[in-house]
């Protein structure tokens, strides 16, 4: 056996195993490389033994700090909304909110507040894929010169249940099944279907969570709600409710089921990606903020009540007020120190913004800071850079505690003290008009554990957003609600959803049920007779949303011998409308085009999939293409661009592979032999008329 060599260790030498040097060796105090405690450490590369070959010591503190560190390196993860993004932006007030909040934030027009932004998914586990079908949360810290302000909302509106006490049992439902350990990141199995059947309340959410809207193109291009009501309250104490919203400027757009199944695999990450590049290359996303506010007598006045999270209110009853705007500008500097840690809390509300009584946000309000103790550790999470107030000072009089990391001065550790009467410093005190005043909100009934009977229509609100939608978003959703029961291993539960949604739409119910060629049971019960509303066109996301290159990606295959002027007015056209353009090509160092220069990938096709753009082009010369007609890949990244509605173009040496890969001739099929022109209007949207041509939907 080889001897180890004698390996030299010295501050000058850091070296590999092998003796050969690797690393500069610092000399400068400030760049020396310490143990946490300062003491400067001589070599890193090895641990200290008894013998060249000997057994590692015990002595070694510096090998035992690094790997116990690293054994601890990991927090528990969020219960819920474990996997997460996030960026730092600012909040700019457009329009005051004098008339009816003392909230500073909401009331100092122009003024820019920061923010930390962190956008999720439910279901799955922190290193869970970003695109299943799923709800997303929407959590916004602003960071108020009064206080921390955490709007903690998601991208759909209302919620599964009304009532806190049954949230644990609806997480248990949607997450892996507890004896097997999966599925992960997915709602469609039996136990998240058994309890959706039995909880008629969750009807409305279900037709949300079945929509496009649960399946984003992007976390650029959702939307945000409040979910739950508030209230926003003034100098004299009056109040009013309110429902918050964000409004993102790109438009609200979604994928494909197909299609996300299929980014699932080829970019696990793609939310995470696509938001971090976006913010690296200076496209900043940006939302309006907005405020549908009522009286409390107008709020009385509605069919519905307000305090019930699975109802929403129609913007066309209560128009949006948009009066603020969120940009994102700057990505975390550390995942886990910023993102990982950062802790939301419904509770953080400066003064001027309150609660109300919906049984759902009560029950938030205990939840989210008792979480943290047993995520971050230490009742001092707050002091964790990403959550301190970074607006205003925060000071009081509460003490120690693990993980403390201030050093307080002076004696004043209570209140009321005299202290400053000899001349010490007495500590901060409470500000009896600023602060923070609660509502006072007139009370006085009987103590009871009930469903209030203006919660008991559980069906009326799931029909308004059924209706409401186009018909191509209404074969959407009620395709994957054939999807998920098509999951469900126990019939009954099947049945049962079947009766539920027959009081939603009796087409709806009867289009599912085709689709899992199965009866249409008796309708079930409804606890509460549903009613037509005036139908809310706009719920709808397809025919929105603008029709623009901006925020979207565009992915040019190209061959060997491809003519390389027509890839450069591509781009130059692309480019101008605010998209980005990557280069596929069959191998990763590129190709060689017509005129002998070499064109260099993003992209390598077999790892590079149409579905992660979001419209294509084909720049290929005749013998590329007839090498790429026999690549799976190849003809893969045709079809799926196809399938999916996306825009192709293509020179004319491509067509073999269009043909290999069934596209026919569309409005969103472009030839580019006249310029890129053509091509920009197809490539802003989805071809929504090709999908009947390529899918058979329920
Ligand atoms: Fe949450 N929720 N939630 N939730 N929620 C958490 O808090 C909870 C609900 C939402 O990016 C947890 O810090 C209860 C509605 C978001 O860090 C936990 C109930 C809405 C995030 C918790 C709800 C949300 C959470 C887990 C029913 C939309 C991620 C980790 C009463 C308005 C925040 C944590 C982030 C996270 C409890 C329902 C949004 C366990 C008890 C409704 C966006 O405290």
């Amino acid at each position: 056996m080889a001897r180890a060599k004698q390996i030299p260790s010295t501050p000058h030498a850091a070296t590999t195993g092998d003796g050969g040097e690797l690393h500069q060796a610092a000399s400068a105090p400030e760049a020396r490389l310490t143990t946490n405690f300062g003491v400067p450490v001589s070599d890193d590369q090895n641990s200290l033994k008894a013998g060249r070959r000997g057994p590692a010591l015990l002595e070694d503190f510096v090998l035992r700090e690094k790997i116990q560190h690293f054994d601890h390196e990991r927090i528990p993860e969020r219960i819920v909304h474990a996997r997460g993004s996030a960026a730092h932006g600012y909040f700019e007030l457009t329009e005051s909110l004098a008339d009816h909040t003392r909230a500073k934030v909401l009331t100092e027009v122009g003024v820019k507040t920061e923010v930390f932004v962190r956008f999720s998914t439910v279901a799955g586990g922190a290193g869970s894929v970003d695109t299943p079908r799923d709800v997303r949360g929407f959590a916004v810290k602003f960071y108020t010169r009064e206080g921390n302000w955490d709007l903690v909302g998601n991208n759909i509106p209302v919620f599964f249940i009304q009532d806190a006490i049954k949230f644990p049992d609806l997480i248990h439902a949607v997450k892996m099944e507890a004896d097997r350990g999966y599925p992960q990141a997915a709602s469609a199995h039996d136990t998240f279907w058994d309890f959706i059947g039995l909880m008629p309340e969750s009807t409305h959410m279900i037709m949300w969570a079945m929509s496009d809207r649960a399946i984003p193109r992007s976390l650029r291009m959702i939307e945000g709600f409040g979910v739950n009501t508030f209230r926003l309250v003034d100098d004299a104490d009056e109040a009013v409710l309110v429902k918050f919203h964000w409004r993102p400027k790109l438009g609200t757009q979604s994928t494909l089921w197909d299609e996300a199944v299929k980014i699932a695999g080829a970019d696990p990450d793609y939310h995470r990606r696509d938001l971090f590049e976006a913010i690296d290359a200076g496209d900043f996303p940006e939302w309006e903020f907005g405020v549908q506010i009522l009286t409390q007598a107008q709020a009385d006045a509605l069919a519905f009540d307000i305090l019930d999270a699975t109802k929403l209110i129609p913007e066309e009853l209560v128009p949006i007020r948009f009066v603020g705007r969120l940009v994102l500008n700057r990505n975390p500097s550390n995942f886990f120190a910023e993102t990982e840690q950062a802790a939301f809390l419904p509770t953080n509300m400066p003064p001027g913004i309150d609660v109300s009584e919906d049984p759902l946000l009560q029950g938030r309000l205990f939840s989210y800071q008792d979480t943290q103790l047993s995520r971050l550790g230490s009742v001092n999470f707050h002091q964790i850079p990403i959550n301190q107030a970074k607006g205003c000072p925060f000071q009081n009089l509460q003490r120690d505690g693990h993980m403390q990391t201030q050093v307080f001065e002076g004696r004043a550790n209570y209140e009321p003290n005299s202290l400053a009467e000899a001349g010490e410093d007495g500590g901060p005190r409470e500000d009896p008009k600023g602060g923070f005043r609660t509502f006072p909100l007139a009370m006085g009934e009987t103590k009871v554990r009930l469903r209030a009977e203006t919660f008991a229509d559980h069906y009326s609100h799931a029909r308004l957003f059924f209706r409401s939608q186009s018909k191509i978003e209404q074969a959407h959703l009620a395709s994957a609600l054939v999807f998920e029961l098509s999951k469900v291993t126990l019939a009954p539960v099947r049945t049962r959803v079947l009766a539920n949604l027959r009081n939603v739409d009796e087409t709806l119910a009867t289009r599912v049920a085709a689709g899992l060629a199965m009866d249409l049971p008796a309708k079930s019960k409804a606890a509460a007779a549903p009613v037509d509303m005036d139908l809310s066109p706009a719920l709808r996301i397809v025919g929105k949303y603008p029709e623009t290159l901006k925020g979207r990606a565009v992915g040019v295959l190209v061959s060997d011998g491809a003519d390389g002027a027509v890839v450069e007015a591509l781009r130059k056209a692309v480019e101008a409308e605010g998209a980005t353009v990557k280069i596929v090509a069959p191998k990763i160092g590129g190709v060689t085009l017509k005129d002998g220069k070499k064109l260099e990938a993003d992209g390598q096709l077999a790892g590079t999939p149409s579905v992660v753009f979001d419209a294509v082009a084909l720049v290929l010369s005749q013998g590329g293409c007839a090498e790429l007609v026999g690549q799976g890949a190849a003809v893969g990244f045709v079809q799926d661009a196809f399938g999916h509605l996306k825009a192709i173009g293509f020179t004319p040496e491509a067509r073999p592979l269009l043909d290999k890969a069934g596209v026919k001739a569309d409005a969103g099929v472009v030839d580019l032999t006249g310029g890129a022109g053509a091509f920009l209007k197809p490539a802003k949207t989805r071809q929504w008329d090709r999908e009947p041509k390529v899918r058979d939907l329920a």
